[in-house]
């Protein structure tokens, strides 16, 4: 595991790295549990916090409770606290601070090693539910309520780097597909658009078979290409079916970021554009 240590003795974290290194964890030591707090907001790969309840600038019970905090449920994320009391008090306030587990310092190396074997246990769990949460099941796209959450951060990354444009795309008369060959033919036409579409960029199934795409740092010329690209390579899927391959093709509609946009803002404009493209005949790109 990838785990940040806190404790304001550095004769402790040595002990306690010492009896954890050996074990192929990779660590991370703080005197300072605002250093520790920065570190651990800005590296997802930590997966476990140790902290003395003794550290400053902010109590362990804070750190506890700021690291607890971030990225709410969707951070996986064990909380061991270590104590040289063990007054039932002091635990059950760091329980109710956010940590899951309890440790009196200094810990055994047997008693250490156990608790994060729970610990890791905890957080593959977590990790298993935020995958499935997630993932939409048919495709292994995102599904809308992840895209819905990753566009948030690809806008804010827009607003430093100047440029985000969205696909939006959408099979064409899909109905028929699934009248013609069966559902099951239809979820391999959205699996087939689902394939094509991802490792582009920020990829998601938002509903039936209806695709949006984020691109970050791309504007809308570049974008257009992309979509362009991607209808010629729709236009050329064939999904097997007894009575010959089934083809299909989709609409697109593209929309760039603007200063001061929100994800809304961007989507509902390559939505009008998407509407465009099948009101005018279909399988086309409309920017
Ligand atoms: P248009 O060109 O205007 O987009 O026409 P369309 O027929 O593709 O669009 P419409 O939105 O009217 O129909 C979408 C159909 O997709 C309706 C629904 O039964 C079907 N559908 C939605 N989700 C799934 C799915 O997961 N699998 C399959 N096979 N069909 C689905
Ligand atoms: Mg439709
Ligand atoms: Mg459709
Ligand atoms: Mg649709």
């Amino acid at each position: 595991m990838h785990i940040a240590i806190v404790d304001s003795s550095r004769v402790v974290l040595k002990l306690v790295a010492g009896l954890l290194e050996p074990r192929g964890h990779v660590l991370e030591l703080f005197t300072d549990s605002s250093a520790a707090l920065d570190y651990i907001a800005s590296h997802p790969s930590i997966t476990a916090l140790i902290t003395s309840l003794e550290v400053r600038p902010i109590s362990g019970l804070e750190l506890c409770w700021s690291a607890r905090l971030l990225g709410d449920a969707s951070r996986p994320l064990s909380i061991i606290v270590m104590s040289s009391t063990r007054c039932t008090h002091t635990l059950a306030e760091a329980l109710d601070s956010g940590a899951d587990d309890f440790i009196e310092k200094p810990p055994s190396a047997e008693e250490l090693h156990a608790r994060l074997r729970a610990a890791e246990r905890l957080t593959t769990v977590q990790s298993a539910l935020i995958r499935l949460a997630e993932t939409d099941p048919l495709t292994g796209l995102m599904n809308r309520r992840a895209f819905m959450a990753r566009a948030q951060d690809a806008v804010a990354h827009a607003d430093a780097s100047g440029s985000l444009a969205a696909i939006l795309l959408d099979i064409d008369h899909f109905k028929r597909i699934n009248d013609a060959y069966g559902h099951d033919i239809g979820d391999e036409a959205i699996k087939a658009v689902a394939s094509l579409i991802s490792g582009n960029g920020i990829a998601g199934r938002l509903g039936g078979e209806e695709f949006a795409l984020l691109l970050p740092d791309r504007d809308l010329a570049e974008a257009t290409v992309i979509a362009e690209r991607l209808r010629r390579r729709a236009v050329a899927v064939r999904v097997p079916v007894e009575a010959g391959p089934a083809k299909l093709s989709c609409s697109f509609g593209v929309s760039a970021w603007r200063r001061g946009d929100t994800v809304d803002g961007l989507l509902k404009r390559a939505d009008v554009a998407l509407y465009e493209a099948k009101a005018t005949g279909r399988d086309r790109v409309v920017a």
